[in-house]
């Protein structure tokens, strides 16, 4: 089943100039480009169609963030010594609830990484139609090496500026790289101190002994696989004895090997910023949990740890496919952003993947993707396919609002429901668009038309 490119681009004379203003006006955010750029791709087809979109200017509002915060981060470690981090978050569109989006933590983060992720994080929270708008947040703090008193420290001072700026009804972070549930439990513990609130649906990712959902941990990776199942539905096929490649092995990552292999694949790599592991038996996930989760450890102590069938092979830091080299039918990028370039797309295509689907923000950078749709790979972009983690959150919010928990079942079954009307929307909304199986254009797509259509119906916001 061919996947469709963009129908002829009727809308580029419109298009054109809009990313040309943005490009103007953001100088030097390359990811935050990149993530418009891929969007603005996909709307030719519905700017033409709707002119009353084009004369309200929707596009030109949607690329703006409603606020940028910008912050100094001030924070001693355990000799004393004084450090200072910068802070960000940006709250990026309202029209559909409270600002939401995760909060990461990595010496890279800048500006356009917490632009892009916020834009991205639009579009993600309309697909699971539930009442969220979006942000995203951050510091370009190191917590690696850091202790657990540093970490606290820091995660104190960042929320002393941020607990201004949030609220259950204003804007609602919770992880992302680097943010897990320590962060979030230090964070929701200043924030209580500050305010003297028990607001519970301030922060979503809370432990589960107090306010935290069932599942949410699960929640991003679980999703990911689910429509993931969704999509080699749609082609007739299934994921039941399927060999898998998976990077990463944060929470993305773990909880996507752990969803496959529950429906009965074989999931052969993870992955980190030192390097891959390739266990042919495949991933003992009980040993990798252990190694990361209870030890906050690495890939190669995973390898070491399973002995003679894993071997662990360091990046080679020239840009090479890294765990997309080993011979796979379903690829999971599950780490950061553009870590599958054009080079590891050809060797997935080659060695005869079939689907590729984004657990990670933009893992796959745009000559790839195209790489995969001209292969008639099928292709999940991360703002559909990692979208239960979100949309978990959201389910938090709810129980948060109740006063009320869920099981972990229940839970979940409503994380599958959710995923199967993402998948649904974007497989139809691609049909009606005339891109049948074009993923890409079915989320870009439904996800712009629900925003654009609530902030067309609100004013001039
Ligand atoms: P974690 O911090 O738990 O794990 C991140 C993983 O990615 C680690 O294995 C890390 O390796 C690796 N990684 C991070 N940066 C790089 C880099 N520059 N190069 C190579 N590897 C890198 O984060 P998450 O699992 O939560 O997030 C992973 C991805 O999923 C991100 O793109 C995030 O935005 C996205 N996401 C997360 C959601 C969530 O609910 N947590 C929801 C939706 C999307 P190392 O330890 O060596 O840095
Ligand atoms: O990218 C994402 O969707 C997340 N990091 C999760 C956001 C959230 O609010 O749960």
């Amino acid at each position: 089943m061919p996947t469709s490119p963009a129908p002829a681009d009727t809308g580029s004379r419109v298009i054109q100039p809009l990313y040309a203003e943005v490009l103007r006006r953001n100088p030097g955010e390359t990811e935050f480009l990149q993530a418009v750029r891929e969007v603005l791709e996909s709307l030719g087809p519905v700017l033409t169609q709707r002119p009353e979109l084009v004369d309200a200017r929707i596009v030109e509002r949607i690329c703006e963030p409603e606020r940028q915060l910008i912050f100094r981060v001030p924070w001693s470690d355990d000799r004393g010594r004084v450090h200072v981090n910068r802070g960000f978050r940006v709250e990026f569109n309202s029209s559909l609830g409270p600002y939401k989006g995760g909060l990461r933590f990595h010496p890279s983060v800048n500006l356009g990484i917490v632009k892009f992720l916020g834009f991205e994080q639009v579009f993600k929270n309309a697909l699971t139609g539930m009442p969220i708008g979006g942000g995203k947040g951050g510091s370009d703090f190191d917590p690696k090496g850091r202790s657990d008193a540093e970490v606290m420290r820091f995660c104190q001072s960042f929320m002393t500026e941020l607990h201004r700026h949030l609220g259950e009804y204003t804007d609602v972070p919770a992880g992302d790289i680097g943010v897990g549930g320590r962060e979030i439990g230090y964070l929701f513990g200043q924030y209580k101190r500050i305010t003297n609130r028990y607001e519970s649906g301030v922060l979503t990712g809370k432990g589960v002994g107090w306010g935290g959902a069932q599942a949410r941990t699960e929640a991003t990776g679980y999703g990911c696989v689910m429509f993931t199942a969704e999509m080699l539905r749609a082609r007739g096929t299934d994921l039941d004895g399927r060999r898998v490649a998976v990077s990463g092995s944060g929470n993305v990552a773990l909880y996507a090997i752990e969803k496959a292999q529950q429906l009965g694949a074989k999931v052969l790599t993870c992955s980190d910023s030192g390097g891959y592991v390739v266990d042919e038996k495949g991933i003992d996930l009980p040993l990798l949990k252990e190694v990361k989760e209870t030890s906050r450890g690495r890939v190669a102590d995973y390898a070491r740890l399973r002995g003679r069938d894993a071997t662990y092979v360091p990046h080679d830091g020239n840009g090479g496919p890294g765990p997309w080299q080993v011979p796979c039918e379903v690829a999971l990028p599950c780490a950061t952003q553009n870590e599958l370039d054009e080079g590891a797309a050809a060797v997935l295509v080659r060695n005869g993947v079939q689907a590729v689907v984004e657990g990670a923000n933009m893992p796959t950078t745009p000559e790839a993707v195209r790489l995969f749709q001209d292969a008639d790979v099928a292709f999940g972009p991360g703002k559909a396919a990692n979208a239960g983690g979100v949309a978990t959150s959201a389910l938090e919010m709810q129980q948060n609002a109740s006063r009320d928990s869920w099981t972990f079942a229940h839970t979940e079954d409503r994380l599958a429901e959710i995923m199967r009307h993402i998948h649904d929307s974007c497989h139809d909304t691609a049909e009606r668009y005339g891109a049948p199986f074009n993923y890409v254009i079915g989320a870009n797509i439904a996800g712009f038309e629900l925003v654009a259509n609530a902030m067309l119906a609100q004013g001039l916001i």
